[in-house]
């Protein structure tokens, strides 16, 4: 079992952190580190909506807290109002402190606009607006031409940071793509062709939290037959049974023997075989069929296809050949670095990451370490304030 605070910490890292603490925190800053700290709920299971998170307060005190978890059910705004009035708390006069501007459209569901007014809110907080065209500032405008105090950015940093998988995906139909890699101190991933514990139990164990945190796990063709991965999700977390992580393996010529284990079924996980070519099918999995590219298929296919599918963030775990294609056509967003201290072999990888590439984060672990780096070009108009 993980600690609690360490699983916590690695579960806001998985899901674009970290993220401040409300008890560092003061005045509307505070309540927007609660509303953060409720939409970290949502993630891996509100995609391809955003897993937006709500707080309604009045008078320094909590009423209501909202997430949303799941399209097509209530949003987060909606989840908190219901909460307030389900413990007798009635939120008219309260402020609502949201990650994300609350929508004005009817989609899967009615607009929020009309949920917080009908409960005489009166006044909004916004960490980040809404890039989603239905929306779009809409939300703001409609709250403020009916007399409701809008506030915006606070903690928009944050909340841009949080948010930007789901950015990406609306405003590219892509989704967001975090590369997992495991290394030795000289960065070296281990000798080709044989199965290597790169990562110390401990931090792998820490690692599972990617895996929740996403709709879907890619690797290629030599790492699904040389190390044999289930690649299931096994972080200790509850997860809601609605849940679908989808396991994805790159096998575009259909080479991969039937008896591998990523082919057997799993519950809520389904298996994806991604071809370019004709194959035998196999049961229990799905082939999607993409266009042949450079080194077996066209991965920007690929993932418009995953995209389409839902899919608004996607792990991808090695081998060295995958993420080098895929940072090569600017289509990775964030790399996560798992370091042991324990030298594997094999020669040093040198991925296509130029300076620019920013460290989010860097932590120290038993055994090893965790480090972020972020696609400055890809994220930049995903960020709240928008860098210059
Ligand atoms: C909010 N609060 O909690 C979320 C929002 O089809 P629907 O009705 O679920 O609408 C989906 C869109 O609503 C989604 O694309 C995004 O623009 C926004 N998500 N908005 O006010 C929420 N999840
Ligand atoms: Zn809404």
């Amino acid at each position: 079992m993980i600690p609690e605070p360490l699983s916590a910490r690695a579960w806001a890292l998985a899901c674009g952190g970290p993220y401040p603490d409300p008890a560092d925190l003061v005045g509307d800053e505070h309540f927007m580190a609660l509303a953060l700290r409720e939409a970290l709920k949502g993630v891996g299971h509100a995609s391809p909506n955003p897993p937006v998170g709500c707080v309604l307060v009045r008078e320094g005190e909590v009423l209501g807290r909202g997430v949303h978890t799941r399209a097509g059910d209530p949003h987060a705004e909606v989840m908190s109002l219901r909460h307030a009035e389900e413990g007798g708390l009635d939120p008219a006069g309260s402020t609502a402190f949201v990650t994300l501007e609350p929508c004005c459209h009817q989609g899967r569901t009615p607009p929020c606009t009309d949920a917080l007014l009908r409960a005489g809110v009166a006044e909004v907080v916004v960490g980040v607006r809404d890039p989603n065209p239905r929306v779009a500032g809409g939300g703001i405008s409609i709250l403020r031409q009916r007399g409701v105090k809008v506030r915006e950015g606070v903690l928009g940093e944050a909340c841009g940071r949080f948010h930007a998988p789901f950015f990406k995906w609306i405003l590219s139909g892509l989704p967001w793509v975090s590369l997992k890699l495991a290394l030795d101190p000289q960065d070296r991933m281990g000798v080709p062709g044989f199965r290597t514990e790169v990562t110390p139990p401990e931090l792998q164990a820490l690692a599972h939290a990617l895996r929740r945190a996403s709709d879907g796990v890619l690797v290629g063709r030599a790492t699904a037959q040389v190390d044999d991965p289930r690649l299931s999700d096994r972080w200790p977390a509850r997860s809601l049974p609605h849940r679908v992580f989808r396991r994805v393996v790159l096998d575009t010529r259909g080479r991969l023997p039937a008896t591998l284990q990523i082919w057997r079924r799993l519950e809520g996980q389904p298996c994806f075989r991604v071809l370019a070519e004709e194959a035998r099918p196999l049961p229990d999995v799905e082939d999607l069929r993409v266009p042949p590219g450079p080194g077996g298929c066209s991965l920007r296919h690929l993932l418009q296809e995953l995209g389409a599918r839902g899919v608004s963030r996607l792990l991808v775990e090695g081998g060295p050949t995958l993420h080098r294609a895929l940072l090569a056509e600017g289509l990775a967003d964030e790399l996560h670095l798992f370091r042991g201290a324990a030298e594997v072999g094999g020669a040093p990888i040198h991925l296509p990451v130029t300076q620019e590439w920013s460290r989010r984060a860097r932590l120290s672990f038993q055994g090893g370490t965790w480090e972020i780096l972020e696609n400055p070009t890809l994220a930049h108009p995903f960020h709240w304030p928008p860098r210059p």
